[in-house]
């Protein structure tokens, strides 16, 4: 019989060779370059390497299919704009190894679900579409008519276009993103589920709420010029490794950092830039001025503490606030001062995790300095009260006049290289009616009002068998997602599952009762539609849109482009009903683009804009202090503290990314800035918590999360003595996932709490298992 989806959905449980040597007090330098050389060599030929290593980010290039953190306006870098991860990424891509029909006829879905997710990403590229039949155990050869034909015939069976999802990873460019969010509109639902409702959604939230903009507010060069940085639950020196090379610059401009994070991350303490032969000699710059060691989920009573001594001196000596500012530019100022002194400072404190003596040196650096940038990322955007957290953030900046000026602002560093140019051209399950009324006009049929469903509700709908039909347009869903068994189930109970990819995931094996693999063209790769070769673009984190041009052969000749592949599937499933010429799109971009330009703000002259070779900004009201809110004013918000409480013997877990994965891609199995090599399956402990358990290094230990009654657990994991907090443990990301309840999500954005999850940890009984 073959296995059930939730026993296909779980990663691998056998152990590799753990090895743990202390952890890294510095980051990137020579070790990050051979590294990358050597990952590089390993997995794509000397020569693709090189051709890789000159065009990568560069003007004319292409965009790295890595993290979105921004390239510099004017000169880069020859040595190469890229970091050691962009490499790797790129080793993922254009590696060696194809996967095509004969893979699939030796191995079953069954048998590759038995994988290590790492082992599955190295079976190769995707290199031609394939299908598995209803029952069936291997996948089979399909050819692309017949594959469009499919997936059109799913949908025009379905009772109501609402019974289908429409899923998105952050990878696409704006031109297959734009098209496909108006061949779904089009089709009748807004069910567009992205990963940004995993990521940076509370951040879209609470920005849009009190800034009047979902987007960050600052530039690159803004980073140069800030007086402090915030640096907050963010591990810059493996997700966004460039972003380290702007905050040198900002240090050497005489600029302050803080970091907050339960982890004392390598990144954040030194920094050897690896472009600066004098740098790795000397041994580079020092980067946070002051750690503030954070309890997971304890930023709001940090900012709180902080607050609360910010407005005792502003009160003694009045010039603490920028109260200009304040009086010209926001609302609900008096309404935010009276609720926060009704926190007691010292119970603040406490809940932080913070010491007072830390606390009170982040304050001094605020009150002496107005160019403030916060930067954040996932250790704030994944807990229930994420928009909280980046709410009460903005109220420090605020309260500082840090906005809308050189050098100050926010800066939530967006994941995915597009993720953010997705959302804007209108990947968005609950799109702004004016963008929808912009879609009526130009294309002439009404797109439904009705909001979709985001990530959550959409695997609810699945299990609750609302839905039928899951598309995904990159990603992988059934890692990427919280409850991995539930899930799991949601797309069994699926009628037809269908992926849009470039690499085998676990989603291509955990599938609906029929399944179908679309290969597509990477952006490394010539996109040559009609005897042209396409451009496409991307926006970056800083709301910089550019030009992306792969350089390439593709590893296949079978193989499309996102855009051909939407355009084909659009016009099979409504062909004559369409008031949508959808064909015309795929031999001339250009043509996405002038349509664009009629439809989203900020793109007039598309085009001609796009041959920049350092692209354009999108218009951004917040940094010119236009805030589109309500008000017309900045807000103010009120926030309350968090309210859990952990029981005897809890722990409040977190869930994160190592050194060599990008996401659900494992890259390798080595975490080298926090010492672990060789295995994934681990758990981070602080040492007094596993002298009071009784627990010694490498014991194994299962895992258990119980939420709202229902438990669930996550087996065998090897125990790292590490440097966090007591009570807090930390897990990797995807293999803990299957212990994030599907309840527990922001508040109002709904994001998976996956870094604040509540488990119990005990040892495991039988001990033959090797160390
Ligand atoms: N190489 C590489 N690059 C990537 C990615 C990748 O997987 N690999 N992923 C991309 C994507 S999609 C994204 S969204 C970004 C993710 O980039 P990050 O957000 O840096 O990634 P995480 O590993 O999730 O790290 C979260 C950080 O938050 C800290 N943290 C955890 N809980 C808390 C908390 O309660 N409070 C505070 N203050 N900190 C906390 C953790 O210790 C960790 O340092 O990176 C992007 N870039
Ligand atoms: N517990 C926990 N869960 C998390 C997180 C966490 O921190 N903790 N982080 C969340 C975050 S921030 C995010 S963004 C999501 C990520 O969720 P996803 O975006 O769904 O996942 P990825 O791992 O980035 O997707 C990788 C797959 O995308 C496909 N791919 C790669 N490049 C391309 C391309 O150019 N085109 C197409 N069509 N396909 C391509 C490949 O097949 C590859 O296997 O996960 C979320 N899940
Ligand atoms: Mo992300």
């Amino acid at each position: 019989m073959s296995s059930s989806a939730s026993e296909k959905a779980l990663t691998s449980e056998k152990f590799n060779d753990l090895k743990l040597k202390k952890p890294a007090t510095n980051s990137v330098g020579l070790p990050a370059v051979t590294s990358a050389i050597k990952h590089a060599l390993k997995y794509m030929d000397a020569k693709t390497a090189f051709e890789i290593s000159k065009k990568i980010n560069q003007k004319g290039g292409f965009d790295c299919p890595g993290c979105a953190w921004p390239d510099p306006d004017d000169e880069r870098s020859s040595l190469g704009e890229y970091c050691e991860n962009g490499l790797k990424a790129m080793a993922e891509e254009a590696q060696n190894k194809i996967i095509d029909a004969s893979f699939f006829a030796k191995n079953s879905v069954d048998e590759l679900a038995e994988l290590s997710d790492f082992q599955i990403g190295k079976s190769g590229r995707l290199a031609q579409p394939m299908y598995l039949a209803k029952g069936a155990a291997h996948y089979t050869a399909i050819n692309w008519e017949d594959a469009y034909k499919k997936v059109a015939d799913h949908l025009n069976n379905l009772s109501t276009p609402d019974e289908a999802i429409f899923y998105t990873s952050g990878r696409t460019s704006n031109e297959a993103a734009f098209l496909y969010q108006l061949f779904v509109r089009a089709y009748g639902t807004s069910n567009l589920p992205d990963c940004s409702n995993m990521c940076h959604e509370a951040s879209g939230k609470a920005l849009s709420e009190t800034l009047g903009i979902g987007k960050g507010s600052v530039k690159l060069d803004d980073i140069y010029k800030a007086e402090l940085i915030l640096v907050v639950g963010q591990n810059p020196a493996t997700n966004h490794p460039r972003m380290l090379t702007a905050l040198e610059k900002c240090k050497k401009n005489g600029g302050k950092i803080v970091a907050i994070n339960p982890l004392p991350e390598a990144g954040l303490i030194k920094f050897i830039n690896p472009q600066s032969p004098q740098k790795i000699i000397t041994g580079g710059t020092k980067i946070a001025d002051v750690f503030a060691q954070v309890m997971i989920n304890g930023d709001v009573a940090l900012i709180k503490a902080i607050l609360l001594k910010l407005v005792e001196a502003d009160v003694t000596n009045n010039a603490v606030f920028d109260h200009e500012f304040i009086q010209k530019n926001t609302s609900f100022y008096s309404e935010f001062i009276s609720d926060l002194k009704t926190y007691n400072f010292d119970d603040c404190v406490k809940r932080s995790g913070v010491s007072e003596s830390v606390i009170l040196d982040i304050v001094d650096l605020i009150i002496k300095r107005d160019k403030i940038i916060i930067c954040w990322a996932m250790g704030l955007t994944q807990h229930k009260n994420a928009v909280d957290n980046i709410r009460e953030f903005v109220n420090i900046l605020l309260l500082k006049g840090s906005i809308g000026k050189e050098g100050a602002g926010t800066c939530p560093v967006r994941g995915h290289s597009n993720v953010q140019g997705d959302r804007t051209v209108g990947i968005w399950e609950a799109a702004p009616q004016a963008f929808l009324d912009k879609i009526e006009a130009k294309f002439n049929f009404k797109p439904p009002v009705k909001h979709g469903y985001a990530v959550i509700d959409a695997i609810k709908a699945m299990h609750e068998k609302k839905a039928k039909v899951f598309f995904g347009l990159g990603g992988n869903f059934i890692s990427a997602a919280p409850d991995t068994v539930y899930t799991a189930e949601a797309l069994g109970n699926c009628d037809l599952t269908v992926h849009v990819s470039t690499k085998l995931n676990r989603s291509h094996l955990v599938t609906g009762k029929e399944a179908l693999i679309l290969p597509c063209l990477a952006r490394s790769e010539k996109d040559v539609q009609n005897g042209q070769e396409q451009l496409q673009s991307v926006e970056n984190s800083m709301g910089v849109v550019s030009a992306t041009k792969g350089i390439l052969t593709p590893c296949s000749n079978q193989l499309q482009s996102e855009v051909a592949i939407v355009c084909n599937i659009a016009h099979e499933t409504l062909n004559e009903k369409s008031t949508v010429n959808w064909l015309r799109y795929i031999d001339n971009y250009a043509l996405i683009r002038d349509d664009i330009q009629e439809v989203v703000a900020g793109f007039e002259d598309y085009n001609n804009k796009l041959q920049r070779p350092e692209g354009f900004y999108l218009p951004n009201g917040a940094r010119t202090r236009h805030f589109k809110t309500k008000t017309g004013k900045a807000h103010f918000s009120i926030n309350k503290l968090p309210d859990w409480q952990l029981k005897e013997g809890e722990f409040m877990m977190t869930t994160i990314r190592s050194h060599d994965q990008f996401n659900t891609t494992i890259y390798g199995l080595n975490d080298r800035y926090r010492g672990v090599f060789n295995e994934r399956r681990v758990v981070f402990i602080n040492p007094e918590d596993m002298e009071q358990k009784g627990l010694m290094a490498k014991d194994i230990v299962n895992i258990t999360s119980t939420f709202n009654g229902v438990m669930r657990s996550a087996q065998k994991f090897k125990v790292i003595p590490y440097k966090i907090p007591r009570h807090c443990c930390a897990t990797y990301f995807p293999e803990a996932n299957v212990l994030v309840p599907i309840d527990s999500y922001a508040h109002t954005a709904k994001t998976p709490s996956s870094k604040s999850v509540i488990v119990t940890i005990e040892k495991e009984i039988i001990q033959n298992i090797p160390k």
